[in-house]
């Protein structure tokens, strides 16, 4: 699966609150292939090589939760993705279709 996402990091490792100044929303194409949900920054290309930033900001979905925000009102659409290590991230989809899509996928990988 891949589509739009724009993400906001929440929580970093053992869920530390992410600081000031790292925890705007950046707009991603993701991918998920295999136990990984690839952020790829730029226009949609298939195949297109992985940066080492796109590397940095890959997720692994091992034992990874997701859920809607239901608790989050100033955007719609957005899902929570808590990692193992108790990362949490907020993820915009473009629309409630594509939210649930995504929160079916990672939730049975
Ligand atoms: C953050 C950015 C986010 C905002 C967050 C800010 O600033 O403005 O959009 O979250 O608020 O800290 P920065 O880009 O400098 O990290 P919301 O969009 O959810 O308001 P927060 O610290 O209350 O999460």
């Amino acid at each position: 699966k891949n589509g739009f996402l724009v993400r906001k990091v929440h929580a970093d490792i053992d869920g530390k609150r992410t600081p000031r100044g790292k925890r705007g929303w950046k707009s991603f194409n993701a991918i998920l292939k295999g136990l990984v949900l690839y952020l790829q920054k730029g226009d949609y290309q298939p195949n297109k090589q992985l940066t080492d930033e796109d590397l940095k900001n890959a997720v692994s979905l091992h034992h990874a939760l997701a859920m809607k925000a239901a608790d989050y009102s100033k955007r719609p659409h957005v899902f929570y993705l808590r990692t193992a290590d108790w990362r949490v991230f907020l993820f915009q989809a473009p629309n409630a279709e594509q939210m649930q899509s995504w929160i079916t996928r990672i939730n049975t990988v």
